[in-house]
């Protein structure tokens, strides 16, 4: 072996990857006798190169899968890549070019970035969703759903620009106005497909509880999502000649306070409000105000509240009161019935609408604590109820039982649960997606796509053209339409975990086989800003393949680890009242002689920058850090160990030049170690460990509680910062002794071997030198995690105190954890102890443990 006595990070890094890829180092298959373990990042959009927040993501997940291939684990590591979407579309018409081939080039720009971070991955199963090879499965299987009438076509409102004639993304509004134009954006009704999740609702609230490995807070955050709540449908009759046919259903989940609802409130687009409107022009005219400004469901609790009344009258189940009905712009159609029974004395939206319009509030539950009042606002609180006849001082749960006893006797209410989920919307007015596969009759009603005809490709050159209609063909002799909406791209992202596990079968979207095989994912890495809406998709979606007998397991990823974000300093100057951001790599500090820094200036100017405080790395703040110009400057294992270091994977992790300098310091003074050992020529057999001297047995200890904490480290706490500050803090152990004779240069390159194999999942690419520095005959890739020598970690000798009468009189050293008798004996053994107990009794033995030993004797 040459040994080379200096690092060249980028001769050793070309050099490990090409190992890695003529070898195939990392493709893997289901032939394997071992435990399997699939570590799954969440796969990029290729916007163009690398962020940080990629590097983050991946060396995380590569740090984890190289970690388990070292525990003797047939390891998955997949890449691909999440292609459609909106940039594309922009960029393409922006550069005249097409979606297509922004993407293709900014994949070649970025795989070739990934490859030179050294990730484990099986490229073998690379794939971009916007290949027809994955959406035709897409297509394929919403096909698939719609015969199992999982799918559904209905109107819904999207965001119109009137100037431009087009959909904007939610995305392309911004401050209600159009992003190009400038002009207001409206609602409007169009029709579109949804897939019907609420059908799974209860199975996804439930599934969270066996996500034993999620973070809670994810799992709160999917919980309010689906929104679960439990209630009351309660009739109320109209009393009127003419409608009297109208059975109002309310939700509500306070039957506590029925009786203290004083009106109705129906959403504008109620069957009854419609009824309505033929005969009422106001009403007529308030529903269509209302379709104007139609409001969001997040919307809608701030919204200012307007209505107006039907002059209608509703009978109160249980008193038989009469209560006034109104139309409400804060009643959602699509949530319960699209109806409430209003109780301003403790709902506060019902509170400010009662307030505006002169309505009764009346106040049915008190809390205990004094001057609860219902003057200013709604109490919201339960507490014991009040103003309410029969249920007078009930609690909440007695009187929500009560309520529904009675309602149910007289048929007029039911217990039952909402949820606040909705069925997905699937349909995008986009042209860089997945097409939906299907026909739109002209006589009315659609068709899907039949199987042979799949994929629907794109259409380049309507693309081009600008062109967004279909033309009316002829199918089985039936004259259609074909859709010119596309997938959510949300739709490529619920399953292309799945498809991994056969990126390269045309014949059928999963392979069942192989697909339980790998599934579920062991360990899956992603941003917090998934939290909801993919992960839950993936979910849902992992549990329609489940259904169509494409996989058997319930849920897709085992366990979950959300990354923090990655922050950096950001510097800025005024300009015209505007603030101009520089970007960190072109700023100068100025120090005067004691260091202090004076001023801080952009590089080449004299242009002088204030700071903005540490924030996300973003456009808007220019302070993203290229990180190829990194890898470029120091070697993907210094921006790998710095990323690695700066901060455990849960949190944030600032970027800071001299972390990446200091990384890059410490991989030089590993190398150096290394190199000093491999030139000892001392043999490298195990050694008699009990000839080993102090120092030696301490720094063999050293080696095992460092192993031992550092597979805590790993497999438990994913704690990498501070796996790696143990092995930094055993190699200036390590430097502590030199390797003078044969024990010292055995111990200390049991160390060195040790810490290499512990860096080697975050620093693979010196790990893999350094091993073969130190004649190693097996190579690194293959060996396997170091195991903790349980005897080494026993703190070996201690030095006891004897004393004769409370006279020191010698000193022995003995095991710790020796046993107490032996010690005693040793103690009396003692060459100078001995000559003073001789021919005396021995009265007691006083023996503090690891310290000293009192032999009390008679005088
Ligand atoms: C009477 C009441 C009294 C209510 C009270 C609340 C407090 P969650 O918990 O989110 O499921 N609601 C029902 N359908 C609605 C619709 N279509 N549009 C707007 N609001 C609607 O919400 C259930 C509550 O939301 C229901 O309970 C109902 O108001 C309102 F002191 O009924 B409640």
């Amino acid at each position: 072996m040459v040994v080379d006595d200096k690092y060249d990070p980028h001769s050793v890094e070309r050099e490990a990857q090409l190992f890695w890829e003529n070898n195939q180092t990392f493709s893997v298959n289901e032939c394997s006798e071992k435990e399997k373990f699939y570590c799954l990042a969440m796969f990029p959009y290729p916007s163009g190169k690398l962020h940080m927040g990629h590097v983050r993501n991946y060396t995380i997940a590569d740090v984890i899968a190289r970690y388990q291939r070292m525990l003797g684990k047939n390891v998955l590591q997949p890449m691909g890549w999440d292609a459609f979407g909106l940039p594309a579309e922009n960029a393409a018409i922006e550069n005249n070019t097409e979606p297509s081939e922004w993407t293709k080039k900014n994949i070649q720009t970025m795989k070739s970035q990934l490859k030179s971070l050294g990730l484990a991955i099986d490229w073998s199963r690379e794939f971009a969703t916007c290949e027809p090879s994955y959406f035709k499965w897409e297509q394929w299987f919403f096909t698939r759903l719609f015969e199992k009438n999982l799918v559904y076509k209905k109107a819904s409102a999207v965001n119109w620009c009137p100037s431009c004639e087009t959909v904007l993304a939610n995305e392309q509004v911004i401050d209600t106005s159009c992003w190009r134009c400038d002009s207001v954006v409206e609602k409007k009704n169009i029709p579109q497909w949804f897939i019907k999740i609420t059908k799974y609702a209860d199975e996804l609230l439930s599934g969270l509880e066996d996500l034993e490995h999620w973070p809670d807070q994810v799992k709160t955050m999917q919980r309010n999502w689906i929104g679960k709540s439990r209630g009351i449908n309660i009739t109320f009759n109209v009393k009127d000649k003419e409608f009297n046919h109208h059975q109002l259903e309310v939700y509500t989940t306070r039957p506590d306070t029925l009786m203290g609802v004083t009106y109705l409130a129906l959403a504008p687009e109620h069957p009854l409000t419609s009824d309505l409107s033929k005969k009422n022009n106001d009403i007529a005219k308030f529903v269509k105000r209302c379709s104007r400004q139609k409001v969001s469901e997040e919307e809608f609790a701030t919204v200012s509240k307007i209505g107006i009344d039907t002059g209608l009258k509703a009978i109160h189940p249980l008193t038989n009161d009469l209560l006034p009905i109104w139309v409400g712009n804060y009643v959602l159609i699509d949530y319960g019935s699209g109806a409430v029974m209003a109780v301003p004395g403790h709902d506060q939206r019902d509170f400010e609408f009662a307030k505006k319009y002169n309505l009764k509030i009346k106040q049915v539950v008190s809390l205990d604590k004094k001057n609860t009042s219902i003057n200013e606002k709604a109490i919201i609180e339960k507490g014991n109820l009040i103003n309410s006849g029969k249920y007078n001082d009930l609690t909440f749960n007695e009187a929500f039982s009560a309520i529904a006893e009675d309602l149910k006797k007289l048929n007029q209410g039911e217990v039952t649960s909402n949820y606040r989920l909705r069925d997905w919307g699937v349909s995008r007015q986009r042209y860089w997606g997945a097409p939906i596969p299907m026909f739109n009759l002209l006589s009315g009603g659609e068709i899907p796509i039949p199987y042979d005809r799949l994929p629907v490709s794109l259409d380049k050159q309507k693309f081009n053209k600008g062109e967004r209609n279909n033309k009316t063909q002829e199918f089985n002799g039936r004259q259609v339409i074909q859709e010119t909406d596309t997938f959510d791209t949300f739709m490529e992202s619920s399953w292309y975990h799945a498809r991994f596990t056969c990126s390269n079968d045309t014949s059928q979207m999963i392979d069942p086989v192989k697909a339980n095989y790998w599934l579920p994912v062991d360990q899956y890495i992603g941003g917090i800003e998934h939290a909801i809406l993919h992960l839950l998709y993936a979910r849902f979606f992992h549990k329609l393949m489940r259904d169509e007998g494409l996989l058997n397991s319930d849920e897709p990823f085992k366990k979950l680890l959300c990354q923090g974000m990655v922050l950096s300093e950001s510097y800025f100057y005024e300009k015209n009242g505007k603030k101009i951001w520089v970007s960190p790599s072109e700023v100068e500090f100025h120090r005067n002689e004691n260091g202090k820094l004076t001023k801080i200036t952009q590089i080449n100017s004299d242009q002088e920058l204030s700071s903005g405080g540490v924030t996300k790395m973003s456009k808007s703040k220019n302070n993203g850090i290229d990180p190829q110009v990194i890898i470029d400057n120091y070697g993907a294992d210094t921006v790998r160990l710095f990323t690695m270091f700066a901060a455990p994977p849960e949190q944030t992790m600032e970027w800071s030049e001299q972390g990446v300098a200091g990384a890059f310091k410490f991989l030089k003074r590993l190398w150096k170690i290394t190199y000093d050992q491999a030139i000892v020529n001392f043999p490298k057999e195990e050694t008699d460990k009990a000839q080993l001297n102090q120092q030696q047995l301490d720094l063999r200890r050293k080696t095992h509680e460092t192993i031992a904490k550092v597979t805590d480290d790993y497999s438990r706490r994913n704690t990498f910062n501070t796996a790696i500050a143990a092995v930094m803090e055993l190699l200036n152990e390590v430097t502590k002794i030199r390797p003078l004779c044969a024990s010292s240069s055995i111990v200390r390159r049991e160390a060195i071997i040790n810490s290499i194999l512990m860096l080697y999942p975050v620093v693979p690419h010196i790990c893999i030198k350094l091993w073969e520095m130190l004649d190693n005959e097996v190579p690194i890739s293959e060996a396997s995690w170091p195991e903790v020598d349980e005897s080494a970690l026993q703190k070996s000798f201690v030095t006891i105190v004897i004393q004769v009468n409370g006279k020191v009189r010698g000193r022995i050293e003995v095991g710790i954890g020796e046993d107490d008798a032996a010690v005693k004996h040793k103690a009396i053994r003692q060459e100078n102890v001995s000559r003073f107990i001789e021919n005396r009794e021995i009265k007691k033995i006083i023996f503090v443990p690891n310290k000293l030993i009192n032999i009390v004797v008679s005088v």
